[in-house]
C-alpha cells in the first residue's frame, strides 16, 4: 500500500497480538487446568473404610471359580469416609506406596482426571507416595516403559481429553511369558499395586492379573472405560451398580453436536441425505443417546435389527403351510428396505434431504454378516494356531486370502465332516463386493475383537439402498411431493390451466396439499404420453414448459454425505459430568488400594441423581465373568453389556421414530444439543439414556 512501510515478519511474530493467538495454551485450556471437579463426601474425609454388603447377589460362573479361585469369593465394597481411624488402619492407610497405571483399548474422555484423582488422593494420604504411568498400554507393563507421574505432568492434563499423558495401546496380557515379564516390572517398581483403566477386555485382564499377584501381595484395580457405554454392571436381580463407563457422555455429546449442525445444514441446503457411522464396537448404545440428543431422522439400532421378525413372510408360507426361517433376522437387503422406505416418506412430503445415524456395529446383528464374522475369526484363529507365519503374513494380499478360503471350500467338498466354511459360503462370499470382502477378512486385535471401525458398513448400505431407489425411481415408486399451491402459481403464469392438467399429473389432485405424481409418469415421454391420452396437448406439440418443470421437480435425485464419528469424539475434552466422575473414580481406585482390595473394579452408583447422592463403590470382577467364544475358542471375559430393547431409553426413541422422521409437516423435528462447553449450563449434564433408564428404578 502507498505510503505504508511493509511490516518485517520478524516484528510481526514478536508482536504481542500474534504471540498470543500463536500460543499453545489458550483461556479454555487454563480454565479446563484450574478446574478442581468436587469429590463424594466419603473422600471429604481423613479416611476411607470399605464395607462389605451381602446386598448384590450374582451368579458365578463355574469357569470363573476354577480360573479365579483366589478372586471369586469378593464383595461389592462400599467406601466410606470416616473421620478418625484405629493407629492400625490409619498406619496402614497413610504407608509410602506405590503405585502404576495404565490405559489399555481405545482413548476415552476423562482418563487424565482417572489419574488425576488417584494422584490426589494417594498425595493426600502420603506425599511420599509415588504414582507411575506405563507407556503405550500394557506392553509398557511387559518392556517396564514408565514414568513417574509428578506435579506438573498431572496438572498439565487436568480435565483434559485424550490419554495424551502417559498414551495408550491394545496389547493383551495372555501368555504366561507376557504375565511373567509384567510381575518382575512391579517387582522391579516395588508395587504395591496395579491400576487398569480399561474396557471389558481390559478389565478382564485385571482380574487374572489380581489373581495372578495375590501372592505376590500386588493388589490389582480395574476401572471401566469406554466410550461405547458397553460396560455396565448390574447384580442378578437387576440391581445397577455401574450404569455407564466414562468417556461415553462426551463422546456421544460431541458426536450430537456435529450431527445436529448436519440437520441444520441438510434442512437449510435441502439436498443431501447425510449418513452418519457412529462409533461403538457393537453396542448402538452410542447411536441411541446421539438420536435421543439430536432427533435425526432415522436411527438404526442394531440390537432392534437382531430381534427382527418380518411377519409378511410368515404369513405367507404359514399359508402355504410352510415355515420360513429366513424371516427371522434381518439381512442386509432388507435393512435397505427399511431405510428406504423412510426416504421414499419424507420425499413424498416434498424432503429429498435428511440424516440417517448408523451405528458402527451394526453387521454385528446381521445375520448372514455374523455368521461370516464367526467363521472367519475362527478360522483365522485355527490358522495362527497352526501355523508359524500369522494369517495376514501369509496372505498379505485379498486375492490370496480368498484363495485359502477357496482351498477350504474345496475341502469341505471332498470331506463332508469339514464344514466351516462350504460351497454355499464360498458362493454368499463372492457375491459381496470386494471392499467389504476386504472389511471382513481384517486382521482381529490381540483380544480376538473384529475391527467394525475399519469396515466400510455405511457404504455396503448405502450402495444396496440406492440400487433399490433406482428401481423404485423406475417403478414410479420414488417421488417428490409437490406443493400444490407451486404447481398452481406455476401453471396459471404460463397461462395454462391447472385444473385440466392436475387430474392427469397427479393420484391425489384436490384432495391433497403435497400433490404425488402418478406412478405410471415415470419419464418425458410418459408424461407426454398421459398429456396426448388426455387431450391436452396434440402428438406433435412438445410438452408444455411449466409442466415439464413440475415433472422434472417431482424427480428426485438422490445424494449423499458420508461422516464417520469415531476418533473425533473420542478425542474430546470432557464435559464436566465425565470430569467430575473420573476424578471421583480416582479416589475409589485409591480407597480400595488403601484398604486391601484387589480383583476389583472402580465404580460410582447414582449418577443419574444428584451429585450429593452418588456413591463410590468396588465391583467385584471376578463373579461377573462368563464364557465367550474369542479367536475360536471359549474364553473367560467380562460380558459386554448391549442396548436393552425394552429399556425406557429406547422405548423412547421407538416411540418418536415416525415424529423424528417427520412426514407430518413442513417441519422437521430436530433438536440441537449444542456443542460442550466447559462453562455455562446450556449442557446436558449427563445422558438422556443414563437419565431415562433410570426411571425404571423408580416405583
Ligand atoms: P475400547 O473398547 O477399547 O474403549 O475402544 C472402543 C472403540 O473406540 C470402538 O468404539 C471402536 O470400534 C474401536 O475402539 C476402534 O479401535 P481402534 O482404536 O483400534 O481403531
Amino acid at each position: 500500500m502507498p505510503g505504508k512501510k511493509a511490516l518485517k515478519l520478524e516484528d510481526i511474530l514478536k508482536h504481542p497480538k500474534v504471540q498470543k493467538v500463536t500460543d499453545d495454551i489458550n483461556a479454555e485450556l487454563l480454565e479446563r487446568r484450574q478446574y478442581k471437579p468436587p469429590i463424594c463426601h466419603a473422600f471429604s474425609r481423613r479416611f476411607t473404610i470399605l464395607k462389605e454388603t451381602d446386598q448384590f447377589k450374582f451368579k458365578i460362573d463355574k469357569e470363573a471359580q476354577q480360573q479365579l479361585p483366589k478372586i471369586i469369593g469378593n464383595k461389592v465394597q462400599k467406601v466410606v469416609g470416616v473421620k478418625t481411624a484405629e493407629a492400625s488402619l490409619a498406619e496402614q492407610y497413610g504407608k509410602k506406596r506405590n503405585i502404576g497405571i495404565v490405559f489399555s483399548g481405545g482413548p476415552a474422555p476423562g482418563g487424565h482426571n482417572v489419574i488425576a484423582g488417584l494422584y490426589d488422593a494417594v498425595k493426600k494420604a502420603n506425599r511420599e507416595s509415588k504414582v507411575f504411568g506405563f507407556l503405550i498400554g500394557p506392553d509398557g507393563i511387559i518392556e517396564n516403559e514408565v514414568i513417574e507421574l509428578k506435579d506438573e505432568l498431572v496438572d498439565a492434563y487436568r480435565n483434559l481429553g485424550g490419554f495424551t499423558m502417559i498414551k495408550t495401546g491394545r496389547t493383551k496380557i495372555d501368555t504366561k511369558e507376557k504375565m511373567e515379564l509384567s510381575r518382575k516390572t512391579c517387582h522391579e517398581l516395588n508395587l504395591d499395586a496395579l491400576v487398569i483403566v480399561g474396557g471389558d477386555d481390559s478389565n478382564t485382564n485385571a482380574a487374572f492379573l489380581a489373581q495372578e499377584m495375590v501372592a505376590d501381595g500386588i493388589q490389582v484395580i480395574g476401572v471401566p472405560k469406554t466410550i461405547d457405554g458397553d460396560i455396565q454392571v448390574r447384580d442378578d436381580n437387576g440391581e445397577v451398580l455401574c450404569a455407564m463407563s466414562f468417556g461415553f457422555h462426551t463422546a456421544a455429546r460431541a458426536f450430537a453436536a456435529s450431527i445436529s449442525n448436519l440437520c441444520t445444514d441438510s434442512s437449510s441446503d435441502v439436498k443431501y441425505w447425510h449418513i452418519c457411522k457412529v462409533m461403538g464396537r457393537v453396542a448402538s448404545h452410542l447411536a441411541l443417546e446421539v438420536a435421543l440428543q439430536t432427533h435425526a431422522n432415522l436411527t438404526l439400532i442394531g440390537e432392534d435389527l437382531a430381534d427382527y421378525i418380518d411377519e409378511s413372510r410368515i404369513e405367507k408360507t404359514r399359508r402355504e403351510g410352510k415355515v420360513d426361517y429366513h424371516a427371522y433376522g434381518m439381512t442386509l437387503r432388507h435393512l435397505s428396505c427399511v431405510i428406504c422406505e423412510g426416504i421414499l416418506r419424507r420425499a413424498a412430503v416434498g424432503k429429498n434431504y435428511g440424516v440417517i445415524i448408523i451405528p458402527e456395529g451394526v453387521l454385528e446383528f446381521i445375520n448372514e454378516i455374523q455368521v461370516f464374522i464367526i467363521k472367519l475369526n475362527t478360522i483365522i484363529a485355527e490358522y495362527n494356531q497352526t501355523h508359524d507365519k500369522e494369517f495376514h503374513t501369509a496372505f498379505a494380499l485379498l486375492e490370496d486370502k480368498l484363495d485359502y478360503l477357496r482351498r477350504l471350500a474345496q475341502r469341505s467338498r471332498a470331506d463332508s465332516s469339514y464344514t466351516l466354511w462350504n460351497i454355499r459360503d464360498e458362493d454368499l462370499f463372492n457375491d459381496i463386493p470386494s471392499f467389504f470382502q476386504e472389511g471382513l477378512l481384517m486382521e482381529r486385535d490381540s483380544h480376538g475383537n473384529f475391527p467394525f471401525s475399519q469396515v466400510e458398513t455405511e457404504k455396503v448400505l448405502m450402495d444396496l439402498v440406492k440400487d433399490y431407489l433406482n428401481l423404485l425411481k423406475e417403478e414410479g415408486r420414488y417421488l417428490l411431493g409437490i406443493k400444490q399451491k407451486y404447481y398452481q402459481k406455476t401453471l396459471k403464469q404460463a397461462g395454462l390451466d391447472p385444473g385440466a392438467f392436475g387430474p392427469l399429473l397427479f393420484e391425489n389432485y384436490g384432495s391433497a396439499e403435497l400433490l404425488l405424481r402418478k406412478t405410471s409418469i415415470i419419464s418425458v415421454k410418459t408424461l407426454k404420453q398421459a398429456l396426448v391420452e388426455g387431450g391436452l396437448i396434440k402428438t406433435d406439440d412438445k410438452v408444455p414448459a411449466a409442466v415439464d418443470k413440475i415433472f422434472r421437480k417431482s424427480v428426485p435425485s438422490f445424494k449423499t454425505q458420508i461422516h464417520f464419528y469415531g476418533y473425533d469424539g473420542r478425542g474430546n475434552d470432557p464435559t464436566r459430568f465425565d470430569c467430575i466422575y473420573t476424578y471421583n473414580l480416582g479416589w475409589t481406585v485409591f480407597s480400595l488400594i488403601a484398604n486391601g482390595a484387589t480383583g476389583q473394579m472402580a465404580a460410582i452408583r447414582n449418577l443419574e441423581k444428584d451429585f450429593s447422592k452418588w456413591e463410590p463403590i468396588g465391583i467385584p470382577i471376578a463373579p461377573l465373568m462368563h464364557l465367550e467364544e474369542r479367536k475360536g475358542k471359549l474364553a473367560l471375559v467380562l460380558e459386554k453389556s448391549i442396548v436393552d430393547v425394552n429399556s425406557i431409553a429406547h422405548q423412547v426413541l421407538k416411540a418418536n421414530r415416525e415424529r423424528w422422521l417427520a412426514v407430518d409437516s413442513d417441519t422437521d423435528h430436530y433438536r440441537r444439543p449444542g456443542p460442550i462447553r466447559f462453562a455455562g449450563s446450556s449442557e446436558e449434564d449427563r445422558p438422556i439414556t443414563l437419565e431415562l433408564n433410570a426411571l425404571a428404578n423408580q416405583s
